[in-house]
């Protein structure tokens, strides 16, 4: 299997995040990608760098405004204070219902709280470049399954299933895997399909596609009744306008079993395969082990190798992004073995 990585992801290095009020050492940092590199090279894989631009695939699935913020946010944040460079700064007030986002704040951290969901995204200087290498990955497995590879799997950070249209959250900022549905729809694929099987619903890449009918979004989540992100992934959420019926939402109570999390996969996976999709796009959260520190489904090492050979026999090309999953000596074995599932499914 084709696969990407980043020299940039190891500069998106937040210190910390916050949780209940303290400041915690951040989950989603550099360890994770360096524990998959090192199990993926143990098994023998080859790893590449991307090899194509995703700058004008951004705007298609951002907001310009949003991408500008993006893009300038840390110069802004130094702007304000040169001893800046050592803080990492978090939103404090939020455009919630009955006030205004439609007027860009001259305050910086306005601006912050206005493009973002949450104050779980914590933002240092490399940043912006570690996210756009991790979105000119997914451009890169896009235009590779254009070419004929048969899968290919994005292997970067930050991740990305949180980030909307005009916002962050969840640790995400550029939403890799919309990046590469839409990369694949400029490439010729007339239908795509997103499975998202990450434990926390992927309300960024619903909320980019929920009106469109060339991409279907499908999730399997923990149920945002108890579950980040809470606000969105409920099973009523079916699509809007033309995309009415593109949207499949299969929330599980924390804590289901590994048997209802294989039945709902199956589900998602006749979804995927009535909408006759040209290629797949898996949102690959491993945040679903067992062992994961801020997740509470319970697969095991050996059930992500069941997932891969169940994805597999779909048939399609298919791009894997990587996004949660927080145990991090564990995330190397649990994604070679999705890898090693899907390369012998087809044996
Ligand atoms: C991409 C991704 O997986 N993002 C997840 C963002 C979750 N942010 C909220 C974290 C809440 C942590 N709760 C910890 C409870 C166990 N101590
Ligand atoms: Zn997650």
């Amino acid at each position: 299997m084709l696969i990407f990585t980043t020299a940039e992801q190891a500069d998106h290095d937040p210190a910390h995040e916050i949780f209940r009020g303290q400041r915690v050492p951040c989950f989603e940092n550099p360890s994770r990608a360096a524990f998959v590199e090192q199990a993926l090279r143990a098994a023998g894989h080859t790893l590449r760098r991307p090899d194509t631009d995703s700058a004008d695939l951004l705007s298609q699935v951002h907001s310009p405004r949003y991408l500008q913020f993006l893009r300038t946010a840390w110069d802004q944040w130094l702007a304000l204070d040169a001893a800046n460079a050592g803080v990492q700064p978090f939103p404090s007030v939020w455009p919630v219902r009955t006030l205004r986002s439609d007027v860009e704040p001259a305050n910086f951290i306005a601006r912050l709280g206005l493009y973002s969901m949450d104050n779980g995204s914590p933002m240092v200087a490399g940043t912006w470049v570690a996210a756009k290498a991790a979105a000119d990955a997914a451009a890169s497995a896009a235009r590779a399954l254009g070419q004929g590879e048969r899968a290919v799997f994005c292997a970067t950070r930050p991740p990305g299933h949180h980030a909307g249209p005009d916002f962050m959250g969840g640790y995400c900022f550029i939403n890799h895997a919309a990046v590469c549905a839409q990369a694949l729809r400029a490439g010729g694929a007339q239908r795509v399909a997103v499975l998202d099987v990450d434990y926390h619903h992927g309300n960024g890449t619903q909320a980019i596609f929920y009106e469109r009918a060339d991409v279907l979004f499908v999730s399997i989540h923990g149920d945002p009744r108890t579950e980040y992100p809470f606000y969105l992934g409920h099973a009523d959420e079916t699509g809007a306008g033309a995309g009415q019926g593109c949207n499949l939402n299969l929330p599980l109570a924390a804590g289901a079993s590994v048997a209802t999390w294989f039945d709902a996969l199956d589900t998602a996976c006749a979804r995927v395969a009535a909408h006759r999709p040209d290629a797949l796009v898996v949102s690959l959260g491993l945040d679903t082990f067992a062992g994961d520190p801020i997740s509470r489904f319970q697969l095991q090492t050996g059930d992500f190798r069941r997932l891969g050979r169940r994805l597999q026999q779909l048939g399609l090309p298919t791009a894997f992004i990587l996004e949660g999953g927080y145990a991090a000596a564990e995330l190397g074995q649990n994604a070679a073995q999705v890898l090693q599932g899907f390369e012998e499914g087809g044996r």
